[in-house]
């Protein structure tokens, strides 16, 4: 097939995972391990970057989780995409936001949390990476007063992109639940079918 998603799910490759299992269209995964595979010659032709996930599309070489579910959701998502110029900004906008004002924080926690051994933890690095986080979280929770989604009543690639960005919050057991609007976001995001069948896989 000349449609291919490379990298596992356990890695930020569940991102445009759950984003191309969103459209519906068909693909191979090639479940491409961050450690080894991922530097491997065959695969940094595909991305010189050596990370997953990566995108092959015809011709199109792709890399970046948040672009491959812009691409993706404006080729092949329907109503994923928005259509007016406005929302189309906005869905650049959060795409953007998540991967700069949420998942350096975030990365943070997972370091210590995920990578560093028990012993050499360092407590005070999470307590004011959560710190830190609250800030973009309240302006999430604000986003998300008056409409169940980032742009209005549908979840669209604005939602796919900030909520796929913050699943490793969720993984590192952060809790954000007295920022109710984000946590209502958050669930009826995370409660998706397609990221169920993202999740599912290598
Ligand atoms: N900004 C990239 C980050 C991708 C990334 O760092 N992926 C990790 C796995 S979670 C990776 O491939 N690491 C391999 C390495 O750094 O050598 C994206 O969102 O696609």
């Amino acid at each position: 097939m000349a449609r291919k998603l490379y990298g596992i799910s356990g890695s930020r490759a569940i991102r445009a995972i759950w984003g191309i299992e969103e459209t519906g269209i068909e693909y191979e995964h090639v479940p491409t391990h961050f450690r080894g595979d991922a530097q491997s010659d065959d695969y940094l032709a595909v991305n010189p970057n050596g990370r997953i996930p990566a995108l092959v599309d015809g011709d199109l070489l792709l890399c970046e989780s948040v672009a491959i579910n812009l691409y993706l959701a404006k080729n092949y998502g329907g109503d994923l995409y928005p259509q007016d110029p406005a929302n189309e900004a906005r869905a650049f906008q959060w795409s953007v936001w998540g991967i700069s004002e949420i998942e350096p924080l975030q990365m943070q926690i997972v370091i210590q949390k995920f990578f560093v051994p028990e012993d050499k933890r360092d407590a005070a690095v999470i307590e004011q990476a959560a710190k830190n986080l609250e800030r973009p979280l309240k302006v999430l929770d604000a986003a998300l007063a008056d409409s169940p989604y980032l742009l209005g009543d549908q979840f669209t690639v604005a939602d796919l992109n900030v909520a796929s960005v913050m699943l490793l919050l969720k993984m590192v057991g952060h809790d954000y639940s007295s920022h109710t609007n984000v946590q209502r976001w958050a669930d009826a995001c995370y409660s998706r079918d397609a990221l169920a069948r993202a999740q599912a896989r290598d």
